[in-house]
């Protein structure tokens, strides 16, 4: 019987290119160029509201006299995220991707481009808030740092083992409301580990900064 799944390459249009393949490209190329300037690049991953410029706040607060430190924050519109970083004083770019759900390794590799490379030991990134779509598109940074919070409820890790995996240290957020949004955080992160055992797991109120040294350490920094 004939193979009704088979493309029709008379008619239809088939996309030849691996586009995985292509994107795993592009990381490399831009891990590569980070390597060459001796700059450590950092992709901050989460939900929607989750805390990512609030972590990343406090991070740059902490670490901005020890490391040069740039940001790009990643946001489908506005700079609000943008300048609520640069109020700490560390060079903010900003990437509105105008609708897209992740941030990819062309439009970080445009980012990287407009930096000074040279000026930089750290690089923070904001990705777009959501733990799907950036899951699979890795941007080359050496590090994945994903974030989760006890408000999005207990099933976080379980329901998105593929970010989970592709995660170097998970950060479980908003501790202080873990009661009243009945989270049991030793159980959230034991549901990380039992996904990714090699996975680092820290809890933190990014808000009030609480546990944000262990973050640090987690990130070997
Ligand atoms: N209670 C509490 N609130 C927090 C904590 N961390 C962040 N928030 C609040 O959560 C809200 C969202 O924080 P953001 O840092 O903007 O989150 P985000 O992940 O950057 O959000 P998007 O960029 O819009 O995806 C803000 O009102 C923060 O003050 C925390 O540890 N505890
Ligand atoms: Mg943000």
């Amino acid at each position: 019987m004939a193979d009704t799944n088979a493309p029709d390459r008379g008619r239809d249009i088939v996309i030849d290119v691996d586009l995985s393949k292509r994107t795993s490209e592009l990381a490399d190329k831009n891990l590569a160029l980070l390597k060459a300037h001796g700059v450590r690049g950092i992709d901050v991953l989460g939900s929607v509201g989750s805390g990512k410029t609030t972590l990343i706040k406090q991070l740059v607060r902490r670490l901005k006299d020890r490391y040069a430190i740039a940001v790009i924050a990643g946001d489908i519109t506005t700079r609000i995220d943008a300048d609520r970083i640069e109020a700490e004083g560390v060079p903010v770019l900003q990437i509105q991707t105008g609708g897209a759900c992740h941030l990819d390794g062309e439009i970080v590799r445009r980012a990287l481009g407009r930096l000074d490379l040279d000026a930089i030991d750290l690089l923070i990134i904001e990705n777009v808030g959501n733990l799907i779509c950036p899951a699979a598109f890795p941007i080359g940074t050496q590090t994945r740092l994903l974030l989760l919070s006890v408000t999005e409820g207990p099933y976080m890790a379980v329901k998105h083992p593929v970010m989970v995996r592709q995660a170097d240290v998970a950060v479980i957020n908003k501790v202080d409301l873990a009661d009243a949004m009945e989270v049991d955080v030793t159980q959230l992160a034991d549901d990380v580990r039992s996904v990714h055992p090699q996975i680092k797991v820290v809890s933190i109120a990014a808000r009030s900064g609480e546990g944000i040294d262990g973050v640090i350490a987690a990130l070997e920094l």
